[in-house]
């Protein structure tokens, strides 16, 4: 069986990866070419063409950034559909609106192409490890043929039902991540207004019931005020925003999308979401 793999930013590299050290023959392609470089040092073919990949493969994996981006990759000119596609499985893993999802699966399905959506939850450091998890709509069927292949990728592969499902759960899990990095953000600025140091702050937290592997994760990014993407804040505010769009009320994920745009706009989208610390301390304590 070939592999292939479109999209190869953050988290599509150690993705890919894995199913290399799994033992799959893995294809891959990337609007930036030279990004496929350490999957070639690892045994990776990288094909010039997407629609050739799409023709080579037999399951094609999507991982790119946002809706734009992946009907790009699907219904663009040169795209996955127009390939020849009947018989094969794609399984876009990228976050994007659950509408989105859905037209794709049916544009796919007019193809004779089968879609799921299985988007995950954990950035760049459980990527690496194979300890994703993955959340995924579409035929149960396709969810069977592609547990194996989910199984190298994370801990865990949740079939929640038809296309779309995936994809929502994944934005409700985003609005719990997003109001999380904006809670622990805005208790250390308190803590520190009244006096207490980020550190002992942090520590208490960690032991608390609030504490999480999460904010324990984040720490030394927090006290070295370093913020390198492990999942980039500009996604984090698509996927509030996608949230947003769903149409149901969530004040404080509102009040959240509104922060993060914030951030966004003052420059911070390409690090790392906890840089919405940085924000939110002011541009006066900023480095
Ligand atoms: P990155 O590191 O920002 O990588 C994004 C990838 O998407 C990268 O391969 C991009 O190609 C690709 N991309 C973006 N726009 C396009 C278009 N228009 N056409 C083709 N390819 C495109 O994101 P992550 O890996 O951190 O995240 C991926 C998803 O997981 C995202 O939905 C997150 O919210 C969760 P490039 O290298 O720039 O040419």
């Amino acid at each position: 069986m070939i592999v292939g793999w479109i999209g190869l930013g953050n988290m599509g590299v150690p993705m890919a990866g894995n199913l290399l050290a799994a033992g799959y023959d893995v294809s891959v392609w990337n609007r930036t070419p030279d990004k496929a470089a350490p999957l070639v040092a690892l045994g990776a073919k990288q094909v010039a063409s997407l629609p050739r990949l799409v023709e080579e493969c037999d399951v094609l994996f999507t991982m790119v950034s946002d809706d734009e981006a992946v009907k790009a990759i699907y219904t663009g000119a040169d795209g996955v559909l127009s390939a020849r596609v009947s018989g094969k499985l794609a399984i876009d893993m990228s976050t994007i609106a659950p509408e989105t999802s859905r037209f794709l699966a049916e544009q796919a399905k007019k193809a004779g192409l089968r879609f799921l959506d299985a988007p995950v939850s954990g950035s760049v450091g459980p990527a690496k490890e194979a300890q994703l998890v993955i959340m995924v709509g579409g035929e149960k069927a396709d969810y069977d043929e592609a547990k194996p292949l989910l199984d190298k990728l994370g801990k865990a592969a949740i079939y929640l039902g038809p296309n779309g499902a995936g994809t929502s759960a994944k934005l409700a899990i985003n609005l719990l991540l997003g109001i999380t990095v904006q809670g622990v953000s805005e208790t250390l600025l308190f803590a520190r207004s009244l006096g207490i140091e980020t550190e002992q702050m942090l520590e208490i937290i960690s032991q608390s019931a609030v504490g999480t592997p999460l904010i324990r994760g984040k720490a030394a990014s927090i006290l070295a005020d370093d913020y390198p993407a492990a999942f980039a804040l500009k996604h984090m505010a698509k996927d509030l925003r996608l949230a947003r769009e769903a149409g149901v009320s969530t004040p404080l994920a509102e009040s959240a999308q509104a922060t993060y745009r914030q951030a966004l706009e003052e420059g911070l989208g390409e690090l790392d979401l906890m840089a919405i610390l940085r924000h939110l301390q002011g541009p006066s304590l900023t480095k």
